[in-house]
């Protein structure tokens, strides 16, 4: 199969899967690069781009089979489980190889306060002490569970204004997008004199200078572990994906997800 005949679709939203559209665009290959839609303006991209959901595994499997895609690259966030799993799915009902192209989760390191949590319910609950100033670095979305801990104030750093107040009644809402730095989520931290982080283990490093901040500043952090996802073959260098590309399983070292378990934070 050759640059001309193959045609790729890249499920994105994250660091590496811009860095995996401009890999295959310098390199002449087709390929389209799908966002959900969360966020009014997603980075500008050197490939197509397609904004909104499939309509589930059907709607993936048809969009598959239409666009006579020979290659999905799942480059989505290792939160977005519903949108992997159902990749996993439909490439297997539509007969299209599907690589992960992941990033290994966090670990931490000595002097790291992390309190590590399963999910988002077990950090609401894990906020149950009195009031303190806390950064929800988790985006709009998952901001109304923690009403049920009304007594912090909650500085919120979001990609987009949200569109009415979230129900928390102290809070302060910080507009700003990634790749962040440590400088600049040192500033943030003691700007809002924050006395804890609630955060996704997320890995890679776009997300990442907050946790050095908190380091820094000896603040502790609580780090919700990433959900389960299906078994797939993950890697997580490009060159990597593009070796697969050209070569085929025979050209990498593929890694089972079970055999990733570990490495999850879990
Ligand atoms: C729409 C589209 C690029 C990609 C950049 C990465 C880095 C900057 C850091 C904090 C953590 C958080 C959040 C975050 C980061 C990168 C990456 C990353 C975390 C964009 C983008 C989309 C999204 C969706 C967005 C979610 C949110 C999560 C904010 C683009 C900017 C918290 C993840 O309604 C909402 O506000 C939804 C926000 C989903 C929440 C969540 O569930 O985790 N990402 N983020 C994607 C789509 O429509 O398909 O690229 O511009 C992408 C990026 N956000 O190439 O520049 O990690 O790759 N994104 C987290 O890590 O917990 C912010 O504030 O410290
Ligand atoms: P999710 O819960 O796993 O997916 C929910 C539904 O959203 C999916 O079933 C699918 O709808 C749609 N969807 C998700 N990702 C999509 C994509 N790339 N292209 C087309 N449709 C998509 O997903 P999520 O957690 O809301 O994440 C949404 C997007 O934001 C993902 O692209 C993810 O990579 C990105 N994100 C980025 C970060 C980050 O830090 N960079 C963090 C979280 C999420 P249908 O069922 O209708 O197909």
């Amino acid at each position: 199969m050759t640059s001309t005949t193959r045609n790729i679709l890249i499920l994105g939203g994250t660091l590496e899967a811009s860095a995996m559209a401009s890999a295959l665009a310098e390199r002449g290959e087709r390929a389209v690069l799908s966002y959900a839609g969360r966020v009014a303006q997603p980075r500008a991209q050197p490939v197509a781009v397609r904004v909104g959901g499939f309509g589930g595994v059907p709607g993936l499997v048809r969009y598959l089979q239409a666009m006579q895609v020979t290659h999905l690259v799942d480059a989505t966030h290792p939160f977005a489980a519903r949108m992997s799993a159902n990749a996993v799915a439909a490439c297997a009902q539509a007969g299209v190889p599907l690589l992960a192209l992941t990033r290994d989760a966090w670990q931490p390191g000595p002097g790291d306060r992390w309190q590590p949590v399963a999910d988002l319910p077990a950090a609401v609950a894990a906020l149950g002490g009195p009031p303190q100033r806390v950064l929800l670095a988790l985006g709009r979305m998952h901001l109304n569970v923690f009403a049920a801990q009304p007594q912090h104030h909650y500085i919120l750093r979001l990609v987009d204004p949200p569109e009415q107040p979230p129900p928390l009644p102290h809070h302060t809402v910080v507009i700003s997008r990634g790749p962040f730095d440590v400088a600049g989520d040192i500033a943030l931290l003691r700007d809002h004199q924050v006395e804890l982080i609630v955060c996704k283990n997320a890995g890679g490093s776009g997300a990442q200078a907050k946790l050095h901040a908190a380091h820094e500043l000896g603040l502790p952090v609580l780090m919700v572990a990433r959900p389960w996802l299906p078994a797939r073959h993950e890697v997580t260098q490009v060159a990597e994906v593009l070796q697969w590309l050209w070569h085929g399983e025979r050209g990498v070292q593929l890694h089972a997800a079970t055999s990733r378990g570990a490495e999850r934070g879990v």
